[in-house]
This record gives structure tokens, C-alpha cells and sequence, in this order.
């Protein structure tokens, strides 16, 4: 059975009962499905949510299954801490998707091509000040005009009407160099936009690899499968045939509409651009498709984000530095890091921090290197390490006008009273909490010894009650 949606939907439960909530009672797609996920945020839970009663659309919406580190390691089948190491590795080995026929393609049960209306679709509002309804768990397959190489990328698209969409690309990313180059052409762009997949895919979908393409490839080797793929009804793009939706069309040159605002993922509201327009031509689904979301702005977002951003950045400090430990991009600052290190040598640690911002130069904004015995999961853990082993004199660095001009960063324009702004590059700083490189001894760290501690029996701990002897004998009770 290949892996997708519902495979790790049934994964999820199993491994993890209770993680999957299911809401029956009619819910608006207008701020209905994300007012869920913010509630529950409040409680610090993050369970996937699958909306079966969504106003206005026969189809379910399942948001928020992305959400924690343990369905993600499950997604990837490893251990929270190897996510990093683990994506880093396995993108390096591609696996070749096959093709499939037709009729062994779920995604092909239906097919609409007249009549096309995206309202059908149960699409959400996300966040108050967003412009309208957003594709957010979007794969969107694009081919190089020059090289024929498939491209695939996550961008957010913003629902215009029955049939138009905006696409907003980064401008370094590779979706916006393939609509340029069929502009200059003078061609129409095609389109295929695959919604509904495993996150693993999802990730793969995200990866930032070098040269244009290879997402397919690389969304195999973190399934550890090949992405089954299937034509598209009107272009020759290939398609996974395990998705639930296929959204198809073409984007015409030369025409742009005003996209936004929505709230991205540094929970800010920054850009409005014109940006091309997506002209929606055909759908095919799954008979009793579930239509897939991530919550602008929300934890699943960044995690999406973060994850494959850790494996690009420990790939690159490990050519720099090879006793890296591990890498978190924390999910509530991602334009953070944490780098832990087995420190040989004192250089090491700037090392290290130089190569991770260079993984991400318009997005990064702190990192902090840590040892070997600091848990980059437990930020209490990091900030401990700053506390105890950094001296802001010597062991910080600001490194000027590094992170931008511009994007997505609130930083990084310059805002003025008449409501304009300008783009300008911001700081980056590193933080280098870790303790002298050997032989230079620093003090131990206080703990319990593990094995007594792992001895310990906490089922032969009891309540303490008034009717304990302590609080009940007047000579057991000193008094000062
Ligand atoms: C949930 C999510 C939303 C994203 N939204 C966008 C977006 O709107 N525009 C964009 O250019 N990149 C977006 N990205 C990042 C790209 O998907 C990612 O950087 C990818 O590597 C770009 O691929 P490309 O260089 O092949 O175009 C998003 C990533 C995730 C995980
Ligand atoms: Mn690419």
C-alpha cells in the first residue's frame, strides 16, 4: 500500500490514540476551522483536527496533523532528535518516482472539467486581516521550459473566484524563475497543484535542493518509496496519483492581480504584491477526498518549515564542523536556531553558526551553539547553557546587514509615519554558549547520578494527607 493521507492518518492513531480529533458539528470555513486549532493551542495540545461538517462543501477538512514532533518523526519513522540528520541524509539519496496508469490512480476517480467552481472546495479563511480563502498545504508542480526538469513547491495561494487563484513566490525560489521563463517566452505556464498527501511527502514537496527539480525525488527518499505519478488531464506534468485533489490550469504571461494580505509564518502581515495569476481548467479527486490545510501562521506551518530548514542547516555545519550533534529551528522562532556540538577546537563554534546562517541567510536571525550535553529540544536547556556559559563581551557576534533586504521578516524594512516602508537588511547574531574547547576544564554540570535515578520506582510514592502520623502526633510536628 503506497504511503499518503490516510495511510498516516491511520498510522497517527494508532501509534498515537487520541491524536486526531474529529469535529461533526457544522463549522464555517471563514475563521471556523482555525478559531478550533487556536483554542486547543491555548491548552499547549496540538492534535490533527478532521472536520467532517464544513458549511458550504461536501468535502472534509482534516488542518493542524503536522503539528508536533512526534507525528513528524513518525512520518519520517525516526526519533525527534534525528530529524535533522535524518532529512539531511536521506534527501542526498533521491528515489525515481514511477509512473502509474490511470486507473490505478485514486486521484482520478473524478474528474471535473466544466463548471469549475474552487467554492466547492471547503478552502479556510486562516487568520482576521487575511484576504480571503488560502490553498496552504499546496504542492504545486511546474516544469522548466528549458531543461524539462518538474518542480515542486509549497506556496500560498490566495482564491480570487470561481477559477482564479494568485500564487506568491520568495524571489529566490524556483517556482518564480519557471513563470519567468514562460514569460519571456511569451507562453502560458501549466500547472498542477497536488493537495492531500503524507507529510513526509509534504516535506520532500518543500525541500530546498539546488538546481530546479528533484522534489519528487527527494519526497521519495524521505517516504523510503517512490512518489507514485500519473499524467495530468491537460499538460504533460506529472501528478502523485495518491493525492486527494489535483487542482490543474496555466498561469497566462503578463497578467498580475494584487495577492494578499495574509498572516505568514512570522505571524506578521507584511506583503501585498501583484503576483500571476492561476487560471483553474480542471479538478480531479479522490471519490471521498479529504481536502488537506496547514494554519497560516500557525504551529504546523513552522514545523513544516523548520524541519526541512534543521536538515539543510545540519548538512551544512557538518561539512564544517563533523562533531555536530543536533539542529533545532525552533517552531515558535524560526528565525532562530540551535546548534549543539561536541566543541574540539575553539573556532568550532563561530564555525558552525556561519555555516547555518549561510543555510538560510534571508531568514535567520540568531544562533546559539550550545554543547553536547544541552538538549536543542528544551529551550529551557539552551537558555540555561546562555546563562551559565556565555559572556556577551566575548562570545557574542553581530553580524551586520544580514538577513534580508526585505521579505517576510518584520526587521527587515524600514517603516515610516506616512504608512510606506522600504526594505533593509537586519542583524544576525551568534550566540556561542558553549564552554572552552579541551584541554581547558570548565566547571561540571550538577546531576544526579542516571542509574540511581532511572532505579527510582515512582509507584512507591503516596499523597501526603491530614491523616498522615506527621500532622496527626503533636511530637511529630517540630515547631520553631
Ligand atoms: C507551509 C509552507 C508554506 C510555504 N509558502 C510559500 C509561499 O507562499 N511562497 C514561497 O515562495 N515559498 C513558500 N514556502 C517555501 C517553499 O515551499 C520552499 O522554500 C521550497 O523549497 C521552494 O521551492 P522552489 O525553490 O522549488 O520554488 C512554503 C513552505 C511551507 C512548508
Ligand atoms: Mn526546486
Amino acid at each position: 500500500m503506497p504511503k499518503n493521507l490516510r495511510t498516516f492518518m491511520r498510522d497517527a492513531i494508532e501509534r498515537f490514540p487520541g491524536s486526531i480529533k474529529v469535529i461533526d458539528v457544522p463549522v464555517e470555513r471563514r475563521f471556523g476551522i482555525t478559531a478550533y486549532a487556536a483554542k486547543l493551542a491555548q491548552t499547549g495540545e496540538y492534535k490533527g483536527l478532521l472536520f467532517n461538517n464544513v458549511i458550504g462543501s461536501r468535502f472534509p477538512v482534516v488542518t493542524n496533523l503536522m503539528s508536533s514532533y512526534d507525528r513528524m518523526a513518525m512520518a519520517m519513522n525516526c526519533g525527534i532528535e534525528e530529524l535533522p540528520q535524518v532529512y539531511g541524509t536521506r534527501v542526498k539519496k533521491p528515489i525515481t518516482p514511477v509512473t502509474v496508469a490511470r486507473d490505478a490512480a485514486p486521484v482520478k476517480d473524478v474528474v471535473i472539467r466544466a463548471d469549475i467552481d474552487l467554492a466547492t472546495l471547503p478552502i479556510p479563511v486562516h487568520n482576521a486581516l487575511d484576504g480571503g480563502p488560502y490553498l496552504t498545504a499546496a504542492a504545486t508542480v511546474m516544469r522548466d521550459p528549458e531543461t524539462g526538469a518538474q518542480n515542486v513547491g509549497i506556496y500560498r495561494h490566495h482564491v480570487f473566484n470561481k477559477t482564479e487563484m494568485g500564487v506568491w513566490f520568495f524571489g529566490s525560489h524556483h517556482g518564480s524563475d519557471i513563470v519567468g521563463r514562460y514569460e519571456r517566452r511569451g507562453e502560458r505556464t501549466p500547472f498542477a497543484i497536488a493537495i492531500g498527501h503524507h507529510p513526509a511527502f509534504l516535506m520532500g514537496a518543500a525541500a530546498r535542493l539546488p538546481g530546479i527539480g528533484g522534489e519528487y525525488e527527494a519526497a521519495g527518499a524521505l517516504l523510503g518509496e517512490p512518489v507514485e505519478l500519473v499524467e495530468a488531464e491537460t499538460s504533460d506534468l506529472m501528478v502523485p496519483a495518491q493525492a486527494e485533489f489535483i487542482i490543474e490550469g496555466y498561469i497566462a504571461p503578463g497578467q498580475l492581480r494584487r495577492e494578499g494580505p495574509f498572516g505568514e509564518w512570522p505571524g506578521h502581515y507584511l506583503n501585498e504584491e501583484d503576483v500571476p495569476i492561476m487560471t483553474v481548467t480542471c479538478i480531479t479527486h479522490r471519490r471521498d477526498a479529504i481536502f488537506q490545510d496547514i494554519i497560516g501562521a500557525g504551529r504546523e506551518h513552522l514545523l513544516m518549515g523548520g524541519i526541512p530548514r534543521a536538515g539543510s542547516i545540519y548538512r551544512s555545519v557538518k561539512d564544517v564542523v563533523p562533531d555536530v550533534v543536533a539542529v533545532n529551528v525552533p517552531p515558535h522562532s524560526r528565525m532562530h536556531c540551535y546548534v549543539s556540538i561536541k566543541r574540539r577546537h575553539n573556532v568550532d563554534a563561530k564555525r558552525a553558526a556561519f555555516a547555518a546562517l549561510n543555510t538560510e541567510p534571508e531568514n535567520l536571525r540568531a544562533v546559539i551553539v550550545v554543547d553536547d550535553d544541552i538538549n536543542v529540544y528544551d529551550d529551557g536547556d539552551v537558555l540555561w547553557a546562555v546563562g551559565t556559559r556565555f559572556d556577551a563581551t566575548r562570545d557574542l557576534t553581530v553580524v551586520q546587514g544580514w538577513s534580508g533586504p526585505g521579505g517576510l521578516l518584520p526587521t527587515n524594512w524600514e517603516y515610516f509615519a506616512d504608512g510606506t516602508k522600504t526594505a533593509r537588511a537586519s542583524s544576525a547574531i551568534i550566540i556561542d554558549a558553549t564552554k572552552p574547547a579541551p584541554p581547558v576544564p570548565y566547571p561540571p554540570r550538577t546531576q544526579v547520578p542516571d542509574d540511581e535515578v532511572n532505579r527510582v520506582d515512582l509507584g512507591t510514592m503516596s499523597d501526603l494527607t491530614g491523616a498522615n502520623e506527621y500532622l496527626l502526633d503533636p511530637a511529630k510536628l517540630v515547631t520553631r
